[in-house]
C-alpha cells in the first residue's frame, strides 16, 4: 500500500512540472491572435551583444511575464538605433520592449 501511495505522489509530481513546464513556455498563438492587443513592458537584463548596422541587442533578461517569456537570451529589434550605439557587452540595462502580435521592438534602452 505505501509503494503504491509513492507511485501515485510521483505520477502526480510529473504531471504538476510538466503542466508547470508548459505554462511557462511561450505561446506564440496567443502572442500572435489576430487584434491582439499591443503590449509594452518594462524589463531589465544585461547586454550580451549589440549589432549597430542591423539596429539588434542581444540581452539576457529576467522573466517577463507579462510577454509570457521566462529567463532567457535573445536578440531584439531597437526602434531607435542611437540608442545602442553606447551599450556595452556586459552591461546592466533597463528596456522598453513593445509587443506587436509575435514581433518585439525595444522602444527605449538605457
Ligand atoms: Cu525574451
Amino acid at each position: 500500500m505505501k509503494a503504491l501511495m509513492k507511485k501515485l505522489v510521483a505520477a502526480a509530481l510529473v504531471v504538476a512540472f510538466a503542466f508547470f513546464a508548459w505554462r511557462s513556455l511561450p505561446s506564440p498563438e496567443l502572442a500572435q491572435a489576430p487584434g491582439a492587443p499591443q503590449a509594452t513592458v518594462r524589463g531589465s537584463g544585461v547586454v550580451q551583444d549589440v549589432d549597430l548596422q542591423g539596429g539588434m541587442v542581444t540581452i539576457r533578461h529576467g522573466p517577463l511575464p507579462a510577454l509570457n517569456m521566462m529567463a532567457m537570451t535573445m536578440s531584439y529589434a531597437v526602434k531607435d538605433r542611437s540608442q545602442i550605439g553606447d551599450l556595452k557587452v556586459d552591461q546592466r540595462v533597463e528596456f522598453q520592449v513593445l509587443q506587436n502580435g509575435g514581433e518585439y521592438v525595444i522602444t527605449d534602452i538605457r
